[in-house]
């Protein structure tokens, strides 16, 4: 493969269609593309996919086997999502001219926070591999909800070490003027600090203020990436960095700017 996107973020805030909708868009630029379905558990998926784990790991087999409940079968079925790295490989050798998309499950826990995840990516991808962290736009335009994602963010930027990319899906549903509040956040702290002192969080003012200031000291600034998965906008910027990243260029490391 050329590179990959490991897709990540919240259940519900559109990784499976990012996923077909970037495939799609990536194909009609002449760039060939395959997707490879990690969530063991989907029922359905809105695209086909070139690979399914589905084919290698039935989660019913799992529920049966080891007398679990289906929460239970989906944490064991992504551990042997690391067992199985051979099965899912394989196809993928055929690959070498495509840019491979994977998608994850819907509860983010069962691939961000399990220990085996990040072995399963350095498997698969090496230093190939940049995440994919999709959040929902309707929950980031204000600013205790943008807040939440960044915090979500920084935890899976703390599991793989890998370059992150913060996806912003779904912006057909907010307004231009939603955005560039938004990018302006995320541009200029004092920004974000007045916007939330607005929302009238008193309660939490501290506890935010303090998760805002921990933020800048560390560095933690993501550069957003807003798209519309049902539209198909915004995948020229994610596709460049992509690009930038896989050709040695150094922004694609974008998690870890400095102001
Ligand atoms: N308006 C709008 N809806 C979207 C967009 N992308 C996805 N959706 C809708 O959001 C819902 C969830 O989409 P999925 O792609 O299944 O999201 P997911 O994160 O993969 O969901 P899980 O894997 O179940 O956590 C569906 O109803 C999609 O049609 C978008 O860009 N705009
Ligand atoms: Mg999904």
């Amino acid at each position: 493969m050329i590179g990959s996107l490991f897709v990540t973020g919240p259940a519900g805030t559109g990784k499976s269609s990012f996923c077909g909708s970037y495939k799609e868009w990536l194909i009609s630029q002449g760039y060939d593309s395959a997707i490879v379905n990690l969530d063991p558990g989907s029922e359905f998926v809105p695209y086909e996919p070139d690979v399914d784990i589905r084919d290698i790991i039935s989660l019913e087999s799992v529920m049966s086997e080891y007398n679990l409940g289906p929460n239970g079968a989906q944490i064991v079925a992504s551990d042997l999502m690391l067992e199985n790295v051979q099965a899912i490989a394989e196809p993928l050798k055929e690959l070498s001219d495509y840019y491979v998309i994977f998608d994850t499950p819907g509860q983010m826990e069962l691939f961000s926070f399990r220990p085996s995840s990040p072995y399963l990516v350095n498997s698969l991808s090496g230093n190939k591999a940049m995440i994919a962290f999709v959040s929902d736009a309707v929950l980031s335009s204000i600013p205790s909800g943008y807040i939440s994602q960044k915090m979500l963010y920084g935890s899976v930027m703390s599991r793989f070490y890998k370059p992150m990319i913060f996806v912003m899906n779904k912006i057909d549903l907010i307004t231009e003027m939603d955005i560039d509040n938004i990018m302006a956040w995320e541009r200029d702290w004092e920004i974000l600090a007045d916007a939330f002192m607005e929302e009238k969080q008193e309660m939490l003012k501290d506890y935010f203020l303090n998760i805002i200031e921990a933020f800048r000291n560390g560095g933690i600034n993501s550069k957003i990436f807003p798209v519309s998965s049902r539209e198909m906008s915004g995948f020229e910027d994610i596709y460049s960095e992509m690009s930038l990243f896989l050709t040695g260029g150094t922004d694609a490391d974008t998690t870890y700017k400095d102001d």
